[in-house]
């Protein structure tokens, strides 16, 4: 740890795979980035001490609690950290944001709109006093996303017309995959649609500046009982235990829909765990007046970009691959043309959380970024019950 920055105190809640990622992003943040607080990883928390002490061990943790309102009493603890199911949210990060304690909270915010709204005006209180919630679509900090962003807001593809999102896995595509708390509505609030369609809602509106205003929507489950594996929990990989028991899928397996943005911008969006051979494909391309940018997270250094202003006989895509000192966050890397991977988006996730605080300031994106993700979530179940197009909610925390 640095020793001239003053502290920031982490304690996080959670440790599986998200907790992981985060993990890794507090140890390395300030050794690579000028940090104004140095993050000093304090505390693990999870119910089962065992395995709660066994990642500890692992990701960098020094102490363990298994009651996540012990974060809240300890005074050296600045900030909490959810990398829990949804369903745990809204009632750790309300409680942190009150004793005083910066939240960051994994995607997507909550698993209702009704929590998620509760959470945002608790940020917005707590904003009062100085003290900052954060979401994590951390997707927003790898370096070519934030690019595309930039470019948008230069103007250099002019009025933005089209949006084209995908989010494509397959780690449900066998239907012997092992069930998790992923597929349980009251645990993980939807399906795709929230693990991973939330996340091109937010890439989409954060590179456009632009907002899903109304959507038309079919969501899908293909699979409704699937295999509880020997350990109980579940994750992305393995196989259930082979005559053990089984668990009911209570979410969407897949989910698509069309979408129309307060520009009058179109939108398709697909977000799905089955499309085979398709890893962690976040495949976006944005057509404007002026040019088209497009990028896919499998080649997750490289922007696609077209100008259409380039003189005909020279005039196609360029593959522009990311890896400059000129490109965000890439000069605190390697040298120039070095790629970077998956992890790397939630260590910037948590340099740009921590240089807000310092800076007295709102880290994005805020809850009230993530109430509004939520909503146009709603928006998606709604229209696929109803087979209609549905306005996605402004939020309006006095309402
Ligand atoms: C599972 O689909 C998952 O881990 C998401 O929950 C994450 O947000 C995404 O980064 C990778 O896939």
């Amino acid at each position: 740890m640095d020793s001239s920055r003053p502290a920031l105190g982490i304690g996080m809640v959670g440790y599986a795979f998200m907790g992981a990622a985060h993990s890794q992003a507090w140890r390395n943040a300030h050794r690579f980035f000028d940090l104004p607080l140095t993050p000093d990883m304090r505390v693990l928390c999870g119910r089962d001490e065992g395995r709660a002490r066994a990642a500890a061990d692992r990701l960098g943790w020094p102490e363990v609690e298994t009651d996540w309102r012990r974060l809240l009493e300890r005074d050296d603890v600045d900030l909490v950290d959810v990398c829990t199911p949804g369903d745990t949210h809204a009632e750790i990060a309300i409680a942190a944001l009150e004793a005083g304690k910066h939240v960051l909270c994994e995607k997507p915010l909550a698993n209702t709109v009704d929590e998620a709204r509760a959470m945002a005006a608790a940020a917005d209180r707590a904003a009062r006093d100085g003290v900052w919630a954060m979401v994590g679509f951390t997707y927003r900090r790898v370096p070519a996303i934030a690019l595309a962003r930039r470019l948008v807001e230069e103007g250099r593809i002019g009025t933005v017309r089209h949006v084209r999102a995908q989010y494509l896995q397959d780690w449900l595509a066998d239907p012997a995959a092992p069930m998790s708390w992923r597929l349980e509505k009251q645990r993980a609030g939807s399906g795709a649609l929230g693990d991973i369609g939330a996340h091109i809602v937010d890439l989409t509106q954060f590179i456009t500046g632009d907002r899903v205003a109304s959507v038309t929507s079919r969501l899908e489950t293909f699979v409704t009982e699937r295999p509880w594996p020997d350990d109980g929990v579940g994750g992305l990989t393995g196989t259930g235990a082979a005559g053990g028991a089984t668990g009911t899928v209570t979410v969407d397996d897949a989910a698509t829909f069309l979408a129309r943005f307060d520009s009058g911008a179109m939108g398709v969006f697909e977000a799905t765990r089955y499309a085979s051979g398709r890893k962690n494909a976040i495949r976006i391309e944005i057509n404007g007046t002026d040019g088209s940018l497009a990028f896919d997270f499998e080649d997750m250094n490289v922007l696609h970009v077209y100008d259409a202003g380039a003189p005909a006989e020279v005039a196609g895509f360029t593959r522009v691959v990311v890896t400059e000192p000129t490109h965000p966050y890439l000069a605190a890397w390697w040298p120039p043309g070095h790629g970077l991977g998956y992890e790397h988006g939630f260590t910037h996730q948590v340099v740009d959380l921590v240089e807000a605080i310092a800076a007295g300031s709102q880290p994005l994106p805020s809850f009230t970024d993530g109430l509004q993700v939520q909503t146009v979530l709603d928006a998606v179940v709604t229209s696929a019950q109803s087979g209609r197009w549905v306005d996605a909610e402004v939020p309006d925390l006095d309402a």
